[in-house]
Order: structure tokens, then C-alpha cells, then sequence
């Protein structure tokens, strides 16, 4: 109770925002709520086109941490889902939750700027890589279900590597990844808290992030982690597309024009971010570089590392980047 009075007093401090400071706002375009330019929405509308737009990310900081507030195309409403998804696309309320949002958010904090230091990988379900210049140290993660997401990652660990002390799982989990608890909305924006002892005392105003929405599904298992995935033709519980390959489940990424984020996309090249130290994105619309196809391969090779997807998914995913070739 303590501990939620305390978070509650920091809630309202961060919002009242006495002593704030301003560190960056990345804008990004509407309209483009659409990943790789040729998704289609799940069946049902509910989710509706606008609900997932990105327009802005805004950094500010107080004494005890940082603040992150998206802002989005539509008002951010509350969802209904089933626990398990709802492929009949009939939503009886019975047995079902509601939440907060139906979005996650992802922000990979590139903190030290030193290409090629950090991670390269994202979260599971997310089907996508990082870029090499944007390899983060941390990541912030806005879910209806931070709990468990996270718990479902641990249990991930665990089921690895099972000699290993509980501790020392949580640590892994927690020095890099942070699934915000804290939050609140206002209308079309939702701002959340991360506290200094989380993002440590780099400078904020060199890092780099590189961040995206996606549409939040049930958590489930440590496979999808709670973002909704690709068919062909979308359902109630999936998205569809119309290009000829599989593009990842991203709506929206943030980044200055839509004609990028298509383009990244739908070339499968690894997702780049914002510099806040410029408010810009590193140029990268020349030809698929080299450099490009090297960190496609060794995000694949890490998340076979980490156990993120095994040997078969590997190999598969391994021969189609080279069939590209
Ligand atoms: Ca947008
Ligand atoms: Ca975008």
C-alpha cells in the first residue's frame, strides 16, 4: 500500500512536472498506421485506423526518473479481450478482461551510441531487428499487461536455463527491460514513468531510441509476448496484409516520414531510430548496405543464442536472408 501511495505521489509530481525538464520530442506522421504500408486491421473494428497512429514521443525528466508520453491519432480507449484470443470473433464480455489500451509500445534506448555496442534482437513476437547503429542497452516497454509479459519471459529463462538461481534470472530481465507499470492517459496521449535507477546516468541527450507500436493480444506464452501476428487474410484475432511476403506485426514506427517506415518494412532491413542529440533519423535511404545484411544475420543468430526461436526456425529464417542475396 505504501509502495502504491508512494508511486501514486510520484505520479502526480511527474504530471504536475514542478521541476521538469524537457528532453526531447520525436514527432512522427499520421496516416501511416499501417506497418509496411499493406496491413489490414483484425475483423470486428474494434481496432480502427488512427487508434494506433503515432504522432509524437515526448522525453521529460524530474529528480527520481523519466517520463515518456506517446500521443496517438485517435482518443485511446479501453479494450475487451479473451484470455485466450477470440478466433470466432464474437466478444462475450463474460470471462473477459478489460484493459486500459489495446497498443504496446517498445522503445529500444540506444544509451552509449557506439555502433554495433548493445542489443540487437527485440522482444519476442515482434519479428524484427534492430540496425547495428541502433544497437540499445535498454528498453522500455508500454503493455496493457507489463506483468505478464514479464512473467512469461522469466518463465522463458527459467525453462532454458534451469540450474539457474531465481535472482539471477529477474536480474537478467530487469537491468535491461523495463515493462512500465505506471502510466496514465489523457485523451490521445499516455505517459508513463521510468525511474533513474532503471535507465542509469548516461546522458539522455545522446542517446538514440528506436521504437514502435504494435497491437496488444493476450499474453499468452513467451512466443508472441502479447502482440497480435500476421495471417494472410486478417480474423477477430489477427492482422492481415497484402504483400507478397510476411511483413512484421508493426503498426506504427517511429520515425520522421511514412515513405521509410515502408520502405524498412517492407525490405525486412533492421529497424532504425531517432538521435535525440538532432531530432533526426540517420539517413539510410540509400541501397540494402552490406552492413545491413550483417546485422540481419547476427540478430538471427542471437535470438537462436538467447533461445528466443530454435534451431529449425533458425535454419529457415537463416536460408531466406541468403536466398535474398
Ligand atoms: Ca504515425
Ligand atoms: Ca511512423
Amino acid at each position: 500500500m505504501l509502495r502504491f501511495l508512494l508511486l501514486s505521489l510520484a505520479l502526480a509530481a511527474g504530471i504536475a512536472g514542478a521541476a521538469e525538464r524537457h528532453v526531447a520530442t520525436l514527432s512522427d506522421p499520421a496516416g501511416d498506421d499501417v506497418g509496411d504500408g499493406t496491413l489490414l486491421y483484425p475483423t470486428g473494428g474494434v481496432l480502427q485506423p488512427g487508434d494506433l497512429d503515432l504522432r509524437s514521443l515526448r522525453i521529460h525528466r524530474d529528480g527520481d526518473g523519466y517520463w515518456f508520453t506517446a500521443t496517438f491519432g485517435n482518443f485511446i480507449h479501453e479494450n475487451w479481450w479473451s484470455p485466450k484470443g477470440d478466433d470466432a470473433g464474437e466478444f462475450s464480455k463474460q470471462g473477459q478482461h478489460r484493459l486500459p489500451f489495446g497498443f504496446n509500445l517498445d522503445i529500444y534506448i540506444d544509451t552509449d551510441r557506439k555502433s554495433g555496442s548493445g542489443n540487437l534482437f527485440t522482444l519476442p513476437g515482434r519479428q524484427a531487428r534492430i540496425d547495428r547503429r541502433y544497437a540499445w542497452e535498454r528498453v522500455v516497454v508500454l503493455s496493457p499487461r507489463p506483468k505478464t509479459m514479464r512473467s512469461h519471459l522469466l518463465g522463458k529463462l527459467r525453462e532454458t536455463f534451469p540450474g539457474r538461481p531465481e535472482r539471477e534470472a529477474e536480474a537478467s530481465i530487469d537491468g535491461t527491460m523495463y515493462f512500465a507499470a505506471y502510466r496514465q492517459k489523457l485523451d490521445r496521449s499516455i505517459s508513463f514513468f521510468v525511474p533513474n535507477a532503471f535507465l542509469g546516468d548516461s546522458d539522455p541527450t545522446n542517446w538514440a531510441v528506436t521504437a514502435f507500436v504494435t497491437v496488444a493480444a493476450a499474453v499468452v506464452d513467451a512466443k508472441d509476448l502479447g502482440v497480435m501476428q500476421l495471417t494472410d487474410e486478417p480474423s477477430s484475432s489477427t492482422l492481415g496484409h497484402t504483400s507478397t511476403t510476411l511483413p512484421p506485426p508493426l503498426i506504427d514506427v517511429l520515425l520522421p516520414t511514412a515513405a521509410r517506415q515502408y520502405k524498412i518494412l517492407s525490405s525486412a532491413l533492421p529497424l532504425t531510430g531517432y538521435s535525440l542529440a538532432n531530432n533526426a533519423a540517420t539517413d539510410d535511404d540509400g541501397k540494402y548496405s552490406a552492413e545491413a545484411f550483417i546485422s540481419r544475420l547476427t540478430g538471427l543468430k542471437e535470438s537462436l543464442d538467447r533461445k528466443l526461436i530454435d534451431e529449425s526456425t533458425y535454419k529457415a529464417q537463416r536460408q531466406k536472408i541468403l536466398n535474398e542475396l
